[in-house]
């Protein structure tokens, strides 16, 4: 079995080897699959192929011993009792075309990657690494691991797949600039509106429907994103397995801050593959107001 290190070096070479060939099947596969996932939402055509590529890629790698996806129902086996003890495999959760709505008006969107050392569900706390592919006008991807988070550009040529590292050390800036937060205003409960209403005197909205651009540029302007808890639903919209566990990972080891309202959402408790959570993610200090905010009776 491979060293824990050389299995997540492997399957984030694994992603970013598909990473050419999803972008390159986006422009046909922008059509409704007329299938619902595990979360009871439309799959697009490109959401499946995305989904059928990374699994094959990642289910291949040496040392992964499971596979969750959002499009998939349950685990699937990878070989390996998966654990943090010596010669124990990994597993992997992926949102595999996170932000796909943007297909069809030509935005943004990615691949949202998390390697646990425990069986799935699994604990934020359990991650060893987390990153995420961006189809922005470039491809990029951003890569977490205990020695910190670096940003990738990802091209493709005769030759195959390249990985160029452009920032070994990303963190966030001290000094928050955009914010962006989903769902819709009225079914905001009261707490988070006014604390919405005061970033919005402060901040500039950059929201543009896919989790992973949006925080993207949180990462590189600084500031906070938020999928909340909705009136009407309580546990809002991300899950916590391959949504926002890597996120909160990624944003926390670049210096910021997550929760789910209470708390970093990595010491959220797992239950099930596809339960969801309230993310909020970005600075520290806008984190504490938010939490703060939330706190009110
Ligand atoms: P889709 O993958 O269905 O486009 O949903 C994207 C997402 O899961 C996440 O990436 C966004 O932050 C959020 O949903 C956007 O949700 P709204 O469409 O309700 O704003």
């Amino acid at each position: 079995m491979s060293s824990p290190d050389s299995t997540v070096d492997a399957v984030f070479d694994a992603v970013a080897a598909t990473a050419p060939e999803i972008r390159a099947a986006l422009p046909g596969r922008r059509v409704e699959s007329g299938t619902e996932n595990e979360s009871g939402e439309s799959v697009l055509a490109g959401d499946l192929y995305a989904d059928e590529l990374l699994g094959d890629a990642i289910i291949a790698v040496d040392g992964v011993g499971s596979f969750v996806s959002e499009e998939r129902e349950s685990a699937v086996d990878a070989g390996g009792a998966v654990g943090s003890g010596a010669g124990d495999a990994l597993a992997v959760a992926i949102d595999p075309l996170d932000g796909s709505s943007n297909l069809r008006s030509n935005n943004a969107m990615g691949t949202v990657v998390g390697v646990y050392d425990a069986p799935l569900p699994a604990s934020g706390r359990d991650l060893v690494a987390a990153g995420y592919v961006l189809y922005g006008p470039i491809t990029t991807m951003v890569v977490a691991d205990e020695t910190g988070v670096r940003e990738e550009v990802v091209t493709a040529d005769g030759d195959g797949v390249e990985r160029s590292v452009v920032e070994a050390d990303l963190s966030l800036p001290a000094t928050p600039t955009v914010y962006g937060f989903g769902g819709r205003v009225p079914d905001w409960p009261a707490d988070f509106r006014a604390y919405a209403r005061s970033i919005e005197d402060e901040l500039k909205l950059r929201y543009g429907g896919a989790m992973v651009g949006d925080v993207n540029q949180v990462l590189t302007y600084g500031g906070v994103f938020a999928y909340p808890a909705l009136r009407s639903a309580s546990e809002g919209k991300l899950r916590l397995q391959f949504e926002a566990n890597p996120i909160a990972y990624i944003v926390e080891r670049a210096g910021g801050a997550s929760s789910d309202g209470t708390g970093s959402i990595l010491d959220v408790e797992p239950e099930a593959v596809h339960q969801r959570t309230p993310v909020y993610v970005g600075n520290e200090a806008l984190i504490e107001r938010l939490e703060e905010a939330l706190d009110r009776e």
